[in-house]
């Protein structure tokens, strides 16, 4: 397979609702796609992050720069770039996976699609329908809250979680739970807001029966999630922190969580993602599928990892609906608190043009082969 063009595809689309997290407020998505053409198919990917470091220290103009000047051209030198070889080629950049992921994404997506085969088979997927859960922003008022979460159970979301900060947690995730009562499965992700001197307080939590907390301290605090691990009853479940299938390995062996959340563009791609899902199953830990608003070009390739047989609880990988009012792609739709896994070659769905026109604010060449 010969690369013969690649291209950047700057991308807004409006958020049906805003999106409020202890880190960040979004009203739109504004992120960046990768296109890239070889002479046996074409493969896309999405850029995980935002135009501004307030999630991961990667940001838009960053990664389109490190891409440009750095893994672009190591990538477009290999004899035969196939996905399998891309990450030892940008191995000497240090750092920026979810630029590094975007690169190797779509190349994997061009090479499974040239070889008619579903980036769910190639990456070992054993089901064709994946457990849809939704995250649930910070909103203005808890009445507001309530009735947010009302919509999604409604909809059919088997597992909510409550986005959670200082001076936003006992009060909601008590109200959630007591509207909607012991069976709902509930959890949530306080985007590293807290440090370990909250421990007493993040304990309270211990009585709402959670699933799980997710990335309650800092990303590079390991050592404090161990401490508050031992504090707390509610299964802390790292994101943030979890940037390798090494870090993976580490956190479970120190205790600093019972739980990893996933996330293929935060990790360097599907293929560490899959290395870390299988050092969790190897350890007994379970796992679930993160998410970064994806539109349906990251979502779909986030359902062939979620059919992994690892990823035992709901993902938040939720239907297009919850975030755009058109996609990118054919629309991803819930049918008994479900997504379907998509079947057709790679990524197996397909970028519609006049939507992608409707939404697209720039198209920058990064390689055109001469
Ligand atoms: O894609 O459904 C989605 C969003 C899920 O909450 C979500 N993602 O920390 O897990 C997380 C956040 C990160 C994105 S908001 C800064
Ligand atoms: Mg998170």
């Amino acid at each position: 397979m010969n690369i013969e063009l690649i291209e950047l595809v700057e991308v807004r689309l409006p958020l049906v609702r805003p999106f409020r997290t202890s880190c960040s407020a979004d009203t739109e998505r504004h992120t960046f796609l990768l296109h890239v053409v070889t002479d046996a198919a074409e493969g896309w990917a999405e850029f995980g992050g935002d135009p501004e470091p307030l999630y991961s220290p990667e940001f838009a103009a960053g990664a389109e720069r490190v891409l440009l000047d750095h893994l672009v051209p190591r990538v477009t030198a290999l004899p035969r770039p196939g996905a399998a070889r891309i990450a030892a080629a940008m191995a000497p950049v240090k750092g920026n996976p979810m630029a590094k992921a975007l690169l190797e994404t779509a190349i994997l997506d061009a090479e499974c699609r040239a070889h008619a085969m579903p980036l769910g088979t190639y990456l070992g997927a054993v089901r064709d329908r994946v457990a849809a859960g939704v995250s649930v922003g910070i909103t203005d008022t808890i009445p507001e809250l309530l009735d947010t979460i009302s919509g999604y159970l409604a909809e059919g979301y088997v597992r909510i979680k409550l986005k959670i900060e200082p001076g936003w947690d006992l009060e909601p995730v008590g109200a959630a739970r007591r509207e909607f009562g012991d069976g709902l499965a509930l959890q949530v992700d306080a985007n590293t807001a807290y440090s370990l001197t909250d421990a007493e307080h993040l304990r309270r939590l211990d009585e709402f029966g959670l699933v799980q907390i997710e990335q309650p301290l800092a990303e590079d605090d390991v050592a404090g999630h161990v401490e508050l691990a031992k504090l707390l009853r509610t299964p802390i479940c790292l994101d943030e922190s979890i940037r390798s299938a090494r870090d993976a390995a580490a956190a479970i062996r120190l205790g600093a969580c019972r739980i990893v959340n996933i996330k293929p563009s935060r990790v360097g791609g599907y293929l560490e993602a899959r290395r870390i899902h299988d050092v969790c199953v190897a350890h007994g830990i379970p796992v679930w599928c993160g998410g970064m608003l994806e539109t349906g070009i990251g979502r779909a390739q986030n359902l062939a990892l979620a059919a992994l047989p690892g990823f035992v609880l709901p993902n938040d990988i939720s239907a297009s609906s919850r975030y755009y009012a058109e996609d990118l792609t054919e629309a991803f739709e819930l049918a008994d608190g479900c997504l379907s896994v998509p079947d057709g070659p790679g990524s197996g769905v397909t970028v519609l043009p006049a939507a992608l026109r409707r939404h697209s604010v720039a198209t920058r060449k990064l390689y055109q082969k001469r």
